[in-house]
């Protein structure tokens, strides 16, 4: 049996257990999470393995980035599930803070990530959510100090917008994305998942047949507002409450045109019920 992985829970339990590493000039990767880990999280975890000697996964639900109506309160918390994964990962660490020490009663600064990025799709929706997610991610690089951080591309505009902030901030670090685990239908692991009701995990893998196929036909030449047209359609027949559906420049997120513009993304996120589902795919 593996064992169990150092778990600390204040800055300075976190430094000596990091300080080891960093003075043995092994490097380190981090893995930013929120916990109720599933297969996606675990394919960052492997390529965190691959690039570095020790690998330190972080589990905080981030109170900044929620608002008040999301489900902060109601987000899994399998702890004990957690670390048993995480466990037959043969991670070296888990730092898992309270919110108190994250954000203490005199805590006062704050990121604020900008530029095209960040501009529209989840932030017209969640204004609160890059302040919140570039606040706790700088935090978590400078608390583990690692060679490597990395993201998921199934949240691709925070990828970008994380990208950004190592890059303005000369953070020593390099933001690695990984592609996105799907299920055998497609739809993309997420820990929200579970709020979907039978009927409607029936319905959810839509989303991304909707994404490859209008990610081919523009591949094909067509053009790309009446391709989204028909897709935001047919996104809407299936039940969803489409929030957005768009292209965007796959590394500057800028809106995008035609396909000469450069290598396209398609985002979208839609709600199913009350479960807010994202995806993206690259044309
Ligand atoms: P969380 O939703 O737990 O996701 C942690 C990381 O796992 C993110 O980088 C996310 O993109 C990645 N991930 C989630 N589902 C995935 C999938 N199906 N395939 C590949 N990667 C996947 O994202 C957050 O937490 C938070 O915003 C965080 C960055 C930890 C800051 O609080």
């Amino acid at each position: 049996m593996a064992s169990r992985p150092t778990i600390v829970t204040t800055v300075p339990a976190l430094r000596r257990a990091v300080e080891p590493f960093w003075h043995a000039g092994e490097r380190l990767a981090l893995v930013p999470t929120m916990g109720a880990l599933h297969r996606g999280h675990l394919a960052l975890v492997r390529e965190a393995k691959r690039r570095a000697k020790r690998v330190v996964v972080s589990i905080f639900v981030n109170p900044t980035q929620f608002a008040p109506n999301e489900d902060f309160s109601s987000y899994p918390r399998p702890i004990k599930n957690d670390i048993a994964t995480l466990t037959d990962a043969k991670v070296d660490l888990v730092w898992a803070p309270s919110p108190e020490v994250m954000y203490p009663d005199s805590f006062a600064t704050k990121i604020e990530p900008a530029g095209a990025a960040k501009a529209g799709l989840e932030d017209k929706f969640r204004p609160h959510f890059f302040g919140g997610v570039a606040t706790v991610v700088a935090k978590l690089f400078t608390q583990t100090a690692p060679d490597f951080a990395l993201f998921g591309q199934k949240d691709y505009q925070q990828l970008r917008v994380v990208t950004q902030m190592a890059k303005d901030l000369d953070l020593p670090l390099k933001v690695i994305g990984i592609p996105t685990v799907r299920e055998k239908d497609g739809l993309a692991l997420s820990s929200r998942n579970v709020y979907l009701s039978a009927a409607e995990r029936n319905v959810a893998p839509l989303l991304y047949r909707v994404l490859k196929a209008a990610a081919t036909r523009i591949k094909k030449g067509d053009a790309i507002g009446p391709v989204l047209d028909v897709a935001r359609i047919e996104i809407d027949l299936a039940g969803f409450s489409l929030d957005y559906l768009e292209a965007r420049h796959a590394l500057t997120l800028a809106p995008i045109a035609s396909r000469k513009d450069g290598p396209i993304r398609l985002l979208v996120a839609a709600k199913m019920g009350k479960t807010r589902l994202i995806d993206n795919i690259g044309v």
